[in-house]
């Protein structure tokens, strides 16, 4: 405790001295104190037709609650393990300048968060961009098929123009998944184990969601590599100025029409949406359509508004959640926002158990 106390007034004590080599107090005089509760839960998620995963959630939901920040802010996260098996939580961009102890590392920073422990993790926004989170341990079960993952979004105290003409946020994170182990706690991701299920925010075609956009929008996408494999994220009918990389800003952004999303990599493109009609965005790795499927994995379509319906439209009548990729969300401004879309149920073991 004292030792993070000690952290923390040196942090303060680095950010003002920063405010004033730039001459400006701007990042004393803005930073807010915000501070979060996160759980792991153990829950089940239904990721495609006939697939359901058993996960290791936040707040009992994949991807886990987007965290949306302003850079300089000071955040605390106090996490709850509820789960069989130890987590840490990576911030994923995040420098940690003078925070080290709160990077997330089993063995290297911390020890990990055994089972019914806590753990408070205490950092600065010391960069903006499209962050992310995530668990240290054992990442090629936890993240790699498990969900541990989340959106972590720190907005710029000095966004540029080309940010600032951005109307709607759409935040994509694909991943894997390996489905002899959906079930199975403590086993999978390793060499040789086989990924055959594929998802954006934890869900394949058809159970994924359109976005539904105006002639004239511009969005951002920001696309993130969850799993374990590259994403060929392609856009039909667009062109994507590509503008970020890992939350940097190109220096030069340049237009692109595939994406490749490797693993632990953001992209984040700026697109305007000036051709009305209905464009799918998918994953061109075909492999990525899922074992067997005819059609399945990272898609979601831009669906114009204006454009007729047709009855042979695979998305035709679908129940639209407009927050599935973060976009209402992130209009309300700064703190941490969950979505019950991504809630998943009690393992049908335990639910047994508890019933009996
Ligand atoms: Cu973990």
């Amino acid at each position: 405790m004292e030792l993070r106390s000690l952290g923390l007034q040196r942090a303060h004590l680095v950010s003002c001295a920063a405010a004033i080599a730039l001459g400006s107090w701007a990042i004393a005089a803005h930073a807010e104190k915000r501070e979060f509760n996160l759980t792991i839960d153990e829950v089940t998620i239904n990721v495609a037709p006939g697939f359901n995963a058993n996960v290791f959630a936040f707040n009992g939901q994949v991807p886990g609650p987007l965290i949306h920040v302003r850079e300089g802010d000071e955040v605390t996260v106090h996490v709850t393990n509820n789960t069989t098996l130890p987590h840490t939580i990576h911030w994923h961009g995040v420098n940690q300048t003078g925070t080290w102890k709160s990077d997330g590392v089993p063995l290297v920073t911390q020890q990990q968060i055994e089972p019914g422990s806590e753990f408070t993790y205490h950092w600065t926004a010391d960069r903006p961009g499209s962050l992310w989170y995530h668990c240290h341990v054992n990442v090629w079960e936890h993240v790699a098929i498990r969900g541990m993952w989340g959106p972590l979004i720190v907005d710029p105290k000095n966004p540029s123009a080309l940010e600032k003409s951005v109307t709607r946020d759409v935040i994509m994170m694909m991943n894997t998944w390996e489905s002899p182990f959906g079930g199975s706690y403590g086993k999978g991701g390793s060499p040789g184990d086989v990924a055959d299920y594929f998802s954006v925010n934890a869900k394949s075609f058809p159970l994924s969601q359109p976005v539904r956009v105006k002639k004239g929008d511009v969005v951002r996408f920001r696309m993130y590599g969850a799993g374990d494999e590259v994403h060929e994220m392609h856009l039909h009918g667009h062109d994507q100025l590509f503008s970020h990389k890992d939350g940097y800003a190109l220096p030069n952004p340049y237009y692109v029409d595939t994406v490749p999303v490797g693993p632990g990599e953001r992209y984040d493109t700026i697109v305007q949406m000036n051709n009305p009609g209905r464009f799918i965005f998918h994953d061109h790795v075909d492999r990525h359509l899922n074992m067997g499927g005819m059609l399945g994995g990272p898609i979601t379509v831009m669906e114009y508004e204006g454009v007729a319906p047709d009855n042979w439209y695979a998305w035709n009548g679908k129940a639209y959640d407009p927050d599935f990729f973060y976009s209402e969300s992130m209009k309300k401004g700064y703190g941490m926002f969950t979505n019950v879309t991504f809630i998943g149920t009690a393992p049908k073991s335990e639910r047994r158990a508890r019933q009996q």
